[in-house]
């Protein structure tokens, strides 16, 4: 039946009803045949669910999910508490420098990295999209290109979350990531590792969309990981890496430890494994294997999660660790859904 959605379960009936008290899904695959006119977005984390819904306004009016994408994020990219964007937390020196990338249906893609004082990376990443013959600009001249394209330059400050968690991080000055979470405090207790004290500690929104015309596109914009060097440039503004879409297979945006989405090429592998004939769940799990097989011990100390979404409209996820939440919303449903994880 078009429309049709089936949900795998992988939970106990327990478990279940404490996850619906919290609105979080314990399904792990959803599954919408794709039909004309039966749009759907996904995107990384909690944060996803309110992003999802300035998506959708733009899928349900049959627009672009290239417009669906970016406007999604930049709602992620203007809360300025959150975990993205100029609120977000600084590089070791102190300053918050943003990475974004999009990607639509017919290969075209525009990133930026290292980008400063500059509210909105995804939109300058599209500009450089349509407006230049490059695919990535960064630093100074993407500082510099988003200025004569009429971005605002914004007030070189921290917000007040970062300039706490950057004097916290000061103590020490060690740079170590935490594994990238949600429900922070239910694991570390009120004293996290990078003296964040919120309900989660990642850094990026990653989204994918599918719109009525059963076209694809992705987006993801992110401060990197807090406290990294200086110029340090992760996954998300390199297309293959932190996204991929092709339009005859489908579409991957990937979250967590940066360098190792970097070493497997992460979101353009989990697009070849669906070419292959993987759902988007289990192309995603392959690639997360590929990563904890490579750092061998070392898998137990980072995060990575992939969420795909094939051009039938069937999506997935797979984390390295669990804490890892996904949100979809489609023409009948909005919801958080915990992905599965490898440990
Ligand atoms: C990075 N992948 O810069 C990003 C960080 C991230 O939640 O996803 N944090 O490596």
């Amino acid at each position: 039946m078009p429309g049709r959605r089936k949900f795998l379960q992988t939970s106990l009936f327990g478990g279940i009803a404490v996850l619906l008290r919290k609105n979080i899904s314990p399904l792990t695959e959803v599954e919408q045949p794709f039909t004309k006119g039966n749009p759907i977005v996904i995107s990384t984390w909690n944060t996803g669910l309110e992003a999802n819904k300035a998506a959708w306004k733009i899928l349900v009016a049959n627009g672009r999910a290239l417009d669906a994408v970016e406007e999604g994020v930049k709602v992620t990219e203007t809360s300025l508490n959150c975990c993205v964007g100029l609120g977000a937390n600084p590089d070791r020196d102190g300053f918050v420098t943003l990475d974004a990338s999009i990607m639509d249906e017919s290969f075209n893609c525009g990133s930026v990295a290292f980008l400063e004082r500059i509210m909105h990376p995804i939109s300058v990443a599209r500009r450089v999209m349509e407006k230049t013959p490059h695919v990535m600009l960064v630093g100074s001249g993407a500082q510099q290109f988003a200025i004569a394209e009429g971005f605002p330059i914004e007030e070189q400050k921290l917000s007040p979350d970062a300039h706490k968690n950057y004097e916290q991080w000061l103590k020490t000055s060690e740079y170590k990531p935490v594994i990238n979470i949600e429900n922070l405090q239910k694991t570390h207790g009120p004293s996290t590792p990078t003296g964040q004290s919120g309900e989660f500690n990642h850094d990026t929104i990653g989204m994918l969309a599918m719109d009525a015309n059963g076209n694809l596109s992705g987006s993801c914009t992110t401060s990197g990981m807090g406290f990294k060097m200086r110029g340090r440039v992760g996954d998300s503004p390199i297309i293959g890496a932190g996204l991929f879409v092709d339009n005859s297979v489908g579409a991957c945006v990937a979250t967590g430890q940066g360098e190792d989405i970097i070493r497997i090429s992460g979101s353009h592998t989990v697009v070849e494994l669906m070419r292959h004939g993987l759902s988007p769940q289990e192309a995603c799990k392959k690639a997360i294997e590929r990563i904890v097989k490579i750092k061998k011990a070392k898998a137990k100390e980072i995060q990575v999660a992939f969420i795909a979404l094939n051009n039938k409209g069937q999506v997935g996820a797979f984390a390295i660790h669990k804490e890892f939440d996904y949100a979809v919303h489609t023409n009948t449903e909005e919801k958080l859904i915990k992905s599965p994880s490898w440990f």
